[in-house]
C-alpha cells in the first residue's frame, strides 16, 4: 500500500523536527508531505533541511493560512494525482503517537476505507487537557453522533488513515467546513457513501510546545454545521417517507378503479 503522511503545520518550529522522526522510526521508508500555511517561525527552514539530507519528505508552502481542512483537501488532492493508496492525518504538535501508525496502516490495509485513532472507546483516552475541554469535545462528539445518526465514537477526531479510493468516492469538492467540522463532515461523507470505518484507540497528548491554533469560531462552526445537516438529513426523510405514502395511496387507488 503506497501511502503519504500528511503533516499539516503552521508555527510547528518546536515540534516538528519531533514528529518527524518518530514518524520515520516506526513507519520507516514511507513518504511525508507536510503542508505549511504561513508559519512565520522556522517550520519551512526544519524541514528543507531534512529534505537537503535526502529524507523522502516533501514541503507544500501556501503564504495564506487557510486552516486544517483546507490544507487536508489540497494535499488530498496531490494524493490522488500521484496516485497514492492511502493518506494520512496527523498533527504536527506530537498529540499523536506516530507509535500507533503500524496497527493503523494495518487496518488500512485489509480495506478499511477509514481507520480513526479514537479517544472515545474503551482503551482510548486524553491526558492533559483541562476538564472544559475534555468536556467539550465529548459533548460535542456525541451531539454529532446524534444528529448524524453516526455510529463512531470519535468523529471530530485529526489522526486518520483514509484509503485513497474512499476519497475519491467522497465529493472532496462539496466539502463546507474547515476546522472540526472538517473532520466530522468527512466522517459523515464517509458514512453516508457506505464506506467502512473503524476506530483505533489511542492516548491523546495535549501539546507540549507551540501554540494553539484552536479558536472558539472551529467550535461554532462544527456545532452549525452539524446541526443544519441533522436538520437536513431528518426533513429530507421525512420528505421521503411522506413521498413514498403518497405513492402507496395512489396505487392502491389506482388498483381499486381498475
Ligand atoms: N497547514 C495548516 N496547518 C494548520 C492550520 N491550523 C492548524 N494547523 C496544524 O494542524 C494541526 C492541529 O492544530 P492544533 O493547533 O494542534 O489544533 P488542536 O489540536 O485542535 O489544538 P491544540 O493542540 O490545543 O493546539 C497542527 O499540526 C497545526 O500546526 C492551518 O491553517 N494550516
Ligand atoms: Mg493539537
Amino acid at each position: 500500500m503506497r501511502t503519504l503522511i500528511i503533516v499539516p503545520t503552521h508555527n510547528e518550529a518546536a515540534n516538528i523536527c519531533t514528529v518527524l522522526d518518530e514518524i520515520q522510526r516506526h513507519v520507516p521508508n514511507t513518504d511525508i508531505m507536510v503542508i505549511d500555511d504561513s508559519s512565520t517561525d522556522d517550520t519551512r527552514s526544519l524541514v528543507r533541511k531534512r529534505i537537503a539530507a535526502g529524507d523522502a519528505i516533501e514541503i507544500v508552502e501556501r503564504e495564506e493560512k487557510r486552516g486544517l481542512g483546507d490544507a487536508y483537501l489540497h494535499a488530498f488532492r496531490l494524493a490522488l494525482a500521484d496516485g497514492y493508496d492511502a493518506v494520512v492525518e496527523i498533527d504536527a504538535d506530537m498529540s499523536h503517537d506516530p507509535a500507533v501508525l503500524p496497527t493503523m496502516l494495518a487496518v488500512a490495509e485489509r480495506g478499511i476505507d477509514l481507520v480513526i485513532g479514537s479517544r472515545y472507546i474503551p482503551g482510548g483516552s486524553v491526558v492533559g487537557w483541562p476538564r472544559r475541554r475534555t468536556w467539550l469535545s465529548r459533548w460535542g462528539n456525541r451531539y454529532a453522533a446524534i444528529m448524524l445518526g453516526l455510529a463512531v465514537n470519535d468523529a471530530t477526531a485529526g489522526y486518520r488513515v483514509y484509503r485513497t479510493d474512499a476519497l475519491r468516492a467522497i465529493n472532496l469538492d462539496g466539502i463546507q467546513a474547515g476546522g472540526y467540522g472538517f473532520q466530522v463532515e468527512m466522517t459523515y461523507r464517509t458514512v453516508g457513501e457506505g464506506l467502512s470505518v473503524v476506530e483505533i484507540p489511542i492516548q491523546f497528548r495535549d501539546r507540549v510546545a507551540g501554540t494553539s491554533k484552536m479558536h472558539r469560531g472551529i467550535v461554532f462552526e462544527a456545532f452549525k454545521l452539524v446541526t443544519y445537516w441533522g436538520l437536513a438529513d431528518l426533513f429530507s426523510m421525512r420528505r421521503r417517507r411522506r413521498a413514498y405514502r403518497e405513492e402507496v395511496q395512489a396505487a392502491a387507488a389506482q388498483n381499486r378503479s381498475s
